[in-house]
């Protein structure tokens, strides 16, 4: 295998990393691609802000996620889990352990590239992995990089080293960004759910009052929530349930609000789930404690509610969108059927289904929850009480 090694602190993870890691991934043809945000000196102190070194991690997560290498990406914690700065050289060493019979290459920016000589044990650096330097222009790869590679062939003869040009690498400095973010700005810059996450966790001087989000905050955070292949699911029913508000008459800001957050605890799994909802004291009945699928949507309500100030109308359409209930709000139906039909669904009935929810709204509420019934039939799993009194109050309702 031919992999890539990303070191680098990472404070944030930006735009620039995420083209570089998705460009040098495919013009070296890396088949894993190791990403590794180094420690922080216990000596030095940061600036307040400052995210710690689970913060650094989750955010290098949802940065390079990004990149749509998937599986071929992997986000290492081997040196923040080591206290202080940690040696390249000796990082090098141990994923040649873990990695024995595989080629490693280590990728680097220009001013990286530029002063390698000067770094702790060069030689031994050069002889554990290729380095891959890139730079953003043609001239900048050219005629900085081929003085120095020469330079480094010379002094060290067994070093292997790759200089290419990424055209359109985002040029942006740390420093800069981090200012830019301080002063509410830069967002930009990053990927939306890692500026989600940082507004979420009020990094790097940001102040945004969770319980005041605009709706162009409010966004990236919820996606900071998610696994990266709900991202489109979410923003979907975003777009499902602003179209569906419009129609039938509901408010579409509450709308959109409410889709952006109905799955932010999705990905928790089953104890993290009971764990919230003890938190958030979200009263749950037998079957919601077992049943996971059936927990996400109280447990979404519950931070929705505490963390993010929403209203009993939003809140109630996010603790009601899997199973609906008996006598539902106008906002309930539009996010219980937008989650079914938003663009990126694709199950036998979905175009029928779509059809019909913009014809007659109840009439697609029915139509859905007894699809969900038949379903849950087939598959022997139980059904909600609550699953059943919304067919069974829409059918009444409709006799
Ligand atoms: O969270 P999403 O996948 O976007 O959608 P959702 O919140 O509507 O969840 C759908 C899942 O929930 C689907 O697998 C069916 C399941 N579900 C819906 N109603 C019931 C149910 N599961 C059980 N056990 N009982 C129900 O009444
Ligand atoms: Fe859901
Ligand atoms: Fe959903």
């Amino acid at each position: 295998m031919k992999i890539g090694v990303y070191g680098g602190a990472f404070n944030p993870p930006h735009l620039g990393h995420i083209t570089a890691a998705r460009a040098v991934s495919g013009l070296l043809k890396l088949d894993k691609l190791l990403v590794i945000p180094t420690g922080h000196p216990p000596h030095k102190t940061l600036p307040p802000g400052s995210p710690g070194p689970e913060q650094r991690l989750e955010l290098t997560r949802l940065a390079m996620e990004q990149t749509g290498l998937g599986e071929g990406i992997e986000v290492l914690d081997l040196e923040l889990r080591r206290e202080g700065s940690s040696y390249t050289a000796d990082t090098l060493a141990h994923l040649r352990e873990r990695y024995p019979e595989d080629e490693l290459w280590l990728l680097m920016g220009a001013d990286m590239f530029l002063t390698l000589q000067t770094w702790h044990e060069p030689e031994r650096i050069l002889s554990l992995a290729g380095v891959a330097a890139f730079g953003r222009t043609e001239a900048d790869t050219e005629e900085l990089f081929s003085v120095q590679r020469e330079y480094l062939c010379r002094r060290y003869p067994q070093a292997r080293i790759f200089t290419l040009s990424i055209p359109g690498v985002v040029d942006v400095s740390s420093t800069e960004l981090r200012k830019r973010l301080a002063e509410g700005e830069g967002g930009d810059l990053l990927a939306p759910a890692a500026y989600g996450y940082i507004l979420r966790e009020k990094l790097y001087g940001t102040a945004a009052d969770l319980k005041q989000l605009s709706l162009e905050q409010l966004r990236p955070v919820a996606l900071s929530f998610l696994n990266h292949r709900r991202i489109s699911h979410v923003l979907g029913t975003e777009q499902e349930a602003l179209r569906l508000a419009e129609r039938w008459g509901a408010d579409p800001d509450k709308a959109r609000r409410a889709a952006l957050l109905h799955d932010c605890t999705k990905k928790r799994n089953l104890a993290e789930q009971l764990e919230t909802a003890e938190r958030f004291q979200v009263p749950l009945d037998d079957m919601e404690r077992r049943e996971i699928k059936l927990l996400h949507a109280k447990t979404g309500a519950g931070i929705a509610a505490a963390v993010f100030g929403t209203d009993e109308e939003i809140t109630n359409a996010i603790r009601w969108h899997t199973t609906g209930r008996g006598g539902m709000t106008l906002l309930e139906k539009v996010i219980y059927l937008a989650d079914y039909i938003e663009p990126t669904r694709d199950f036998p009935g979905v175009e029928e289904l779509r059809r019909v929810c913009y014809e007659d709204l109840d009439a697609g509420l029915l139509l859905g929850l007894e699809m969900t019934i038949r379903e849950m039939e087939s598959r022997n799993a139980p059904i909600h009480p609550k699953t059943l009194e919304a067919r069974d109050a829409l059918k009444g309702q409709r006799e």
